[in-house]
C-alpha cells in the first residue's frame, strides 16, 4: 500500500488508500490464487479493486493501475472502468547488469530494479564480479575491494575495430568501485519491496584475473597480475585446487548471507583451460578422477561448489558451459549462446532460462550501422527491437512437459562499452519494454505491430521519469539503409 501511494503520489495524484474496501478510494485486497502473482482489477461504480494472493499479485495489479493513469495525473483522473484478469507467462523474468566492465552507483541499481520493476520483471541477476573489478565487499578478503575492484586504466575504443593489441590505446585513468555489504543489504531491500528477486553473480573458474591480481597464490602458475584493462576472454584463470575451493567457499559464505533469493550464480562461461593443462596439480586431479579430457575438471569444480551451496540452501545457476565436463545434478542452466544448451539441459531435466545472444543481449546494436553516431560503441551484432518482441522462450522442439522446465527470458547487458547511467538507459529502453511482454505475455497472438503503438504511449512515462531512451525508426524504415 505504500509504494503504490508513493508511485501515485509521484504522479501528482493524492489517494485515499486503505487494505479494506470501506471508505477507500482504492483497495487492496487479498484472497487465496493459485499464482502468487496473479492479479485481478476491478474499476467500477465502487471504486478501485486490486485483489490478489498477497503482495506480488498486489504489486504488479498496481503498477498496472499505474499505466491506466495518465504519465502526469492532474489532481483528479478518471479511471475508465475494467476488469482486468491477468497472469505472468513466466516466473522468471529477468534482466542482467554488470558492473564488473563499468561500474554502476547504488543508486543507479536501485533506479534499474525500480525500472525492471514498473514493467513486471521480478529477477535482477547482478554480475558482480570479473576479470576487469571485483565489485563486493568481502570481509574475510579485504584486498578484493583494495586491489581486485581497481584497474589502472581502461581500452579507448571499440576492441573489435583493431586488429591486434599492438594499435590498442589506453585512457591512463584509473577506474574501479565496490559496493560495501551495507549497501548491498540497502539493495537487497530495495529489491526485497518491489517484489524484485536478487540473482548474485560471482564468476568461477573463468573471468577471474582480479582475483589473481590481489591473491596470486590461487593461480596455478605464481606470478604477478593485474586487474584487466582490456576485453575478452583471459587465460589467467584461477586453478581449482584446495585454496581456491577455501576462498570460493568463504566468499559465498558471505554472499548466502547477503542475498535472501534461492539462486547463486557461479558464471562457469569463457573458461579457457590453458593454465589448467600445463598445472601438475590438475594433472594430478585428472588422474584421481580417471578424467583424460581436462573439461571434465570444470564440471568436477562446479559439483563441489554446488554441494557447498546446497549447504547453505542455495541452488546454482550458471552459464550453459556449466553443461560440458558433467553438469551439477541439480543445477539451473543460462543458456547465452543460442537456445541450443537450454534445449539440451530441458530434456535432461534441468531448470532453465533462457537469455540467447540472438534475441536477449541488450548491449547489441540497435541501428544497422552500430558504429555510427548515433549509437554508442558496442559489442556484438544487430539485434532490432523487433526480433527482441518476437522471441518465444519456449523452443517448439521441446515437448509440454520439458518446457515446464524453462523457468523464463531474461535480458543481459554487459557492459564493456555501456559506461555512463545514459548510455545503459538508452540501451535499455525501449527494448525492456518488449521484453516485458516477451516475458509476461504468452506468445500466441502477440504481434509487434500491435506493440507498437502502445510502446509509442510509453514514452511519455518514461519522460516524466527522465529515462534516456533510443527512439525507433518508423515501421518500415528500420531494414533500409538508415543509419
Ligand atoms: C560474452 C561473455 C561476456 C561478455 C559478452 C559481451 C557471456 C556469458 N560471456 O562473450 O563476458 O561481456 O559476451 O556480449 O555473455
Amino acid at each position: 500500500a505504500g509504494l503504490l501511494k508513493e508511485m501515485l503520489t509521484g504522479l501528482g495524484k493524492t489517494v485515499t488508500l486503505t487494505t479494506t474496501r470501506a471508505g477507500a478510494n482504492i483497495a487492496l485486497v487479498t484472497a487465496a490464487a493459485p499464482n502468487p502473482e496473479a492479479y485481478q482489477l476491478n474499476v467500477d461504480q465502487q471504486g478501485i479493486r486490486i485483489t490478489a494472493a498477497g503482495g506480488p499479485g498486489l504489486f504488479y495489479g498496481a503498477q498496472t493501475l499505474v499505466q491506466l493513469l495518465p504519465a502526469r495525473a492532474a489532481a483528479t483522473s478518471p479511471v475508465n472502468y475494467v476488469r482486468i484478469n491477468d497472469q505472468p507467462a513466466f516466473r522468471w523474468r529477468g534482466a542482467m547488469l554488470d558492473v564488473s566492465r563499468h561500474f554502476f552507483s547504488v543508486d543507479f541499481v536501485k533506479r534499474y530494479i525500480d525500472l525492471l520493476a514498473a514493467y513486471k520483471l521480478n529477477t535482477f541477476h547482478w554480475h558482480l564480479t570479473d576479470d576487469q573489478g571485483w565489485r563486493i565487499e568481502i570481509k574475510k578478503y579485504p584486498k578484493l575491494t583494495q586491489v581486485s575492484a581497481f584497474r589502472k586504466e581502461t581500452l579507448i575504443g571499440a576492441q573489435q575495430l583493431f586488429k591486434t593489441p599492438a594499435e590498442f590505446k589506453y585512457d591512463a585513468t584509473p577506474y574501479g568501485g565496490f559496493y560495501t555489504q551495507d549497501q548491498i543489504r540497502d539493495v537487497v531491500a530495495y529489491a526485497q519491496k518491489r517484489y524484485v528477486t536478487i540473482v548474485p553473480e560471482i564468476e568461477m573458474p573463468g573471468h577471474s584475473v582480479a582475483i589473481l591480481a590481489a591473491y596470486p597464490e590461487l593461480a596455478c602458475k605464481p606470478g604477478t597480475y593485474e586487474t584487466w584493462t582490456m576485453w575478452g576472454v583471459n587465460e589467467d584463470i584461477v586453478c581449482p585446487t584446495e585454496p581456491t575451493f577455501r576462498f570460493f567457499e568463504d566468499v559465498l559464505s558471505e554472499v548466502t548471507a547477503l542475498f535472501p533469493g534461492p539462486y547463486v550464480h557461479i558464471g562457469g562461461d569463457e573458461a579457457p583451460k590453458t593454465r589448467w593443462k600445463e598445472s601438475a596439480a590438475v594433472q594430478e586431479i585428472m588422474k584421481k578422477e580417471g578424467y583424460t579430457d581436462v573439461e571434465k575438471v570444470q564440471g568436477w569444480f562446479n559439483r563441489r561448489i554446488e554441494k557447498f551451496l546446497a549447504s547453505k540452501g542455495k541452488k546454482l545457476i550458471g552459464w550453459d558451459e556449466i553443461l560440458e565436463g558433467g553438469i551439477a545434478p541439480s543445477a539451473t542452466v543460462m543458456s547465452w549462446r543460442g537456445e541450443k544448451g537450454g534445449i539440451e539441459a530441458a530434456k535432461m531435466g534441468h531448470d532453465v532460462v533462457m537469455s540467447p545472444t540472438t534475441h536477449l543481449y541488450i548491449n547489441y546494436g540497435q541501428s544497422k550501422k552500430p558504429h555510427s553516431p548515433y549509437e554508442p560503441l558496442m559489442i556484438g551484432g544487430y539485434i532490432p527491437l523487433e526480433v527482441i518482441y518476437n522471441y518465444n522462450p519456449l523452443p517448439a522442439e521441446l515437448t509440454a512437459e520439458q518446457q515446464q522446465h524453462v523457468l523464463g527470458p531474461q535480458a543481459n547487458m554487459w557492459t564493456e562499452y555501456i559506461t555512463t547511467p545514459a548510455a545503459a538507459e538508452y540501451m535499455l529502453f525501449p527494448r525492456l519494454l518488449a521484453v516485458s511482454e516477451v516475458a509476461w505475455r504468452p506468445a500466441a497472438g502477440k504481434t509487434y505491430a500491435e506493440f507498437l503503438p502502445r510502446m509509442g504511449q510509453q514514452f511519455a512515462r518514461l519522460d516524466a521519469k527522465k529515462v534516456y531512451y533510443r527512439v525507433p525508426e518508423p515501421l518500415g524504415l528500420d531494414s533500409a539503409s538508415v543509419v
